[in-house]
């Protein structure tokens, strides 16, 4: 007898993790996985922090610790330190307890409740998203019942910010508008607006009374007195993505208004998956308490942005003495993980095939996957791919 699913059509694999599974399925020794934004060291290993290690080792060790349920909002000493390291030590709203805050599974789930909590609670549905964006922000908020809209972003001619297409955009937005963020190191594009450009913004915002939701993190911003939402992820700065540890801030305008956020977030959270995950807040929370440990966590962090810093450097020194044709000095100037190249999907294709490189189709490459012994191959592929057509 035919199955009652039978019907059911193969969907097709994530643009970004898919990558990961093409290249899990490569059998070439020189293979290389530039998709994910997913740290590794010169050697190409997954990394995970010496502080990281230490705070398991404690927790190990700490036979009070027990595997009851955390509360629906999570674990209350990790929001708290998470809202600290968002908003900072001295920030007004976390001193007048004007922030609700939860644990939530990640960046993506911080991003999700959020969104929830918005299309149940909030006027205005529409959401605008740079263009381009992380691919999976309009699924997110589209999922969660939010309508997703594109304000102007990124400029393909000058490999840099539209900021007279993001200003026009915002500005014609409808009051109330939720508008997405990247707080700082803009994925795919790697970048960012300067000082100037994100006091602008931040004007246009308030007098148009618009919503801000940032993904990730940017101190300062958040502190002008104003409400917004908070996605703060703990993937990358400590390397825990699997562990999935994040979390949601909403900054109110006063106490009694965060007491009563926070009651309806209860209510997202608990049909969703009930309450988080313990052992990861943990580890975030043992490090952000313990001044020695947060200091050697941000020389860790530093190391990894460093080497990341050198990968670009490397890869536009090799691409320079190679004399491939065209400009590359976007990749010393963009910021993060990512390098947005400028190739094609036909070129990345290439490259694929050709050189087992793997990568996201719009042309992103994790600047994180690569190391020293690696950035020739890379030189080569893609000096191959600009120079083959022409
Ligand atoms: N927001 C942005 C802008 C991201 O780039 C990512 C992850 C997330 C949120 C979610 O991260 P988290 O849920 O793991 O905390 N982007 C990755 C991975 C690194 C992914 O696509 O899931 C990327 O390669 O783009």
């Amino acid at each position: 007898m035919d199955s009652v699913f039978a019907a059911i059509v193969q969907a097709p694999e994530d643009p970004i993790l898919g990558v990961t599974v093409a290249y899990n399925k490569d059998q070439s020794p020189v293979k290389l996985n530039l998709g994910v934004g997913a740290y590794r060291t010169e050697e190409g290993k997954p990394l995970v922090l010496n502080v990281v290690r230490k705070a398991e080792q404690l927790l190990v060790n700490d036979q009070s610790r027990v595997k009851e349920y955390l509360p629906i909002l999570g674990l209350a000493e990790f929001n708290k330190l998470s809202a600290k390291l968002i908003l900072g030590d001295d920030s007004p709203a976390i001193q007048e307890n004007r922030v609700a805050t939860a644990q939530c599974l990640s960046g993506t789930g911080s991003l999700r409740v959020g969104a929830e909590f918005l299309a149940k609670h909030y006027h205005e549905r529409t959401i605008y998203i740079p263009q381009p964006s992380w691919g999976n922000h309009l699924k997110v908020f589209t999922m969660a019942g939010l309508s997703v809209k594109t304000y102007g972003y990124y400029d393909p001619t000058t490999l840099g910010l539209n900021f007279q297409g993001l200003l026009e955009d915002l500005g014609a937005a409808p009051a109330g508008a939720v508008v997405l963020l990247h707080a700082c190191a803009h994925n795919p594009t790697g970048v960012d607006p300067t000082v100037e450009q994100w006091e602008q913004i931040r004007q246009l915002i308030r007098s148009k009374g618009l919503l801000p939701f940032f993904d990730s993190a940017y101190q300062g911003f958040a502190s002008d007195g104003g409400e917004c939402f908070i996605a703060q992820s703990y993937a990358k700065n400590m390397g825990l993505y699997g562990e999935r540890v994040g979390a949601l801030s909403i900054v109110c305008k006063a106490a009694d208004v965060a007491g009563r956020v926070e009651s309806q977030l209860k209510l997202v959270i608990r049909p969703m998956y009930s309450n988080p995950p313990i052992h990861g807040a943990s580890i975030a929370s043992t490090i952000l308490k313990n001044s020695d440990m947060y200091n050697e966590w941000k020389i860790e962090l530093k190391a990894m942005a460093d080497r990341i810093i050198s990968m670009r450097k490397q890869l536009f020194d090799a691409l320079t003495a190679k004399g491939t044709p065209g400009d590359w000095s976007h990749i010393v100037k963009q910021i993060g993980m990512f390098t947005f190249t400028g190739l094609n999907s036909d070129q990345v294709a290439f490259m694929t095939k050709e050189y087992h490189i793997y990568m996201t189709s719009d042309g992103r490459i994790s600047m994180a996957g690569l190391s020293s012994s690696t950035v020739p191959h890379l030189a080569d592929a893609i000096h191959a791919a600009v120079t083959r057509a022409s």
